[in-house]
């Protein structure tokens, strides 16, 4: 399969470009290294030494004959001129959109923040399904969306949209009249919003001209790839913007620095390791929609509390660790319902890793040799929601 992924230099852009190249698959990617620029702006690193881009687009030519090559491009930023002139040249099978700004912390700094986030993901995106459109209308576009699209209803989740059954009583022959709609979305950041923004105009490009896609709801991502070669391993965040819960709370546990749960703790979230976040990746890729469909994966492991998580990381830690609650700098719920559907994957194959405690735990051993590396002015949050 031709595959062109969209930010290849990224948390999971690296080593899905490894995992689909070792496949066999021909992959060409594309990138404008922000993320490496932003951490970097925040004061922050990666704490796993990464290598320069040039570096690792080296590795990919020398290594993988399959490797289409590398080009630098904004999207939503640059003319849609450059993407569209990419897929014609290449005309990939499937493409897989992982370059959006993917911070809420980030998108709520000012209205800078909110208006790069906005501009680059939501025009970004339409810029891809214009260039599908005109160029390669029968390409699967695999995008990444999240499962903070739906916030924390007072009801069970579906997968995407309103399912037959009517949620409760509203019906006596319980057929629900919305069946089929998008079930509705009430996300909780500025960048939460544009995943919102992109799942309407994805449905509309499907709807519209026949386009088929998958649209990714993932859970939050932890953990690290594992690589034969260490100099292979994927970027690890841990400042308040990049750095998701789990990933924070390894980085801090390392340094003997107290774990801050945000508020009660009492927040859930569906969580899964990167390297599930591949394998479903690559399902999805293996078994394309039709033409004109849209398809949502509601994509995590299981749903576990923050007050959960942390217990598991202070567990897996040969060091004592503290575990602090401070003040939410956000405006999220802490104490609620939170039952998503997630039967699509597992119906499609996805084998989960279940023992997240084990993942946790031999986690912080990989991080070991290189917690010196770790900024700790970078790990107490700045950014105010409210
Ligand atoms: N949290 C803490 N302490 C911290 C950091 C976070 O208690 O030091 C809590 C937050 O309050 C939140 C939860 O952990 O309730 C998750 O926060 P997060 O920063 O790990 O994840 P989030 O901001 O929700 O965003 C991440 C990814 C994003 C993806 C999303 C999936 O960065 O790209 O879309 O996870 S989801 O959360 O399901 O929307």
């Amino acid at each position: 399969m031709k595959i062109l992924i969209l930010g290849n230099d990224g948390y999971i852009g690296y080593p899905l470009t490894i995992h689909l190249l070792k496949l066999g698959h021909e992959v060409c990617g594309v990138d404008n290294y922000s993320r490496r620029r932003r951490v970097a702006a925040l004061g922050s690193n990666s704490l796993t030494p990464i290598d320069i881009q040039e570096g690792r687009m080296s590795y990919f030519r020398d290594t993988f004959k399959n490797f289409a090559g590398q080009s630098r491009i904004s999207l939503g930023t640059d003319s849609p001129a450059y993407i569209k002139s990419l897929i014609r040249l290449f005309q990939p099978n499937a493409i897989v959109h992982l370059a959006e700004q993917p911070s809420a912390p980030w998108s709520m700094k000012d209205v800078q923040y909110a208006n790069v986030t906005q501009r680059e993901n939501i025009l970004g995106t339409l810029d891809i399904l214009w260039a599908i459109h005109e160029v390669c209308p029968e390409a699967h576009l695999v995008k990444l969306g999240t499962m903070g699209e739906y916030g924390t209803p007072n009801c069970d989740i579906p997968e995407g949209v309103i399912p037959e059954e009517c949620i409760g009583d509203l019906l006596t022959d319980n057929d629900c009249p919305m069946a089929g709609l998008l079930f509705p979305r009430t996300p909780g950041s500025f960048y939460h919003l544009t995943k919102v923004h992109d799942t309407l105009n994805i449905h509309f490009a499907c709807r519209n001209w026949g386009m088929r896609s998958t649209d990714i709801m993932q859970g939050v991502l932890f953990g690290l790839n594992e690589p034969d070669d260490e100099s292979l391993l994927t970027r690890f965040d841990y400042d308040e913007c990049f750095g998701t819960v789990i990933n924070r709370f390894c980085a801090q546990a390392l340094i003997g620095h107290p774990l801050t749960v945000y508020g009660t703790g009492d927040q859930k979230r569906g969580f899964l390791p990167l390297k599930d976040s591949l394998q479903c990746i690559t399902l999805a890729l293996k078994q394309p929609p039709a033409l004109g469909e849209y398809r949502t994966l509601n994509q995590f492991e299981n749903v576990y509390s923050i007050n959960t998580l942390a217990g598991m990381v202070a567990k897996g830690c040969e060091l004592p660790v503290e575990i602090s609650h401070i003040p939410n700098p956000r405006l999220e719920a802490e104490d609620h319902y939170y039952n998503p559907d997630h039967q699509t994957l597992f119906n499609m194959g996805y084998v989960p890793t279940t023992d997240i405690q084990g993942e946790i735990t031999n986690l912080l051993n990989q991080l070991l040799p290189h917690k010196g590396r770790v900024i700790k002015e970078s790990i107490m949050p700045k950014t105010n929601w409210r």
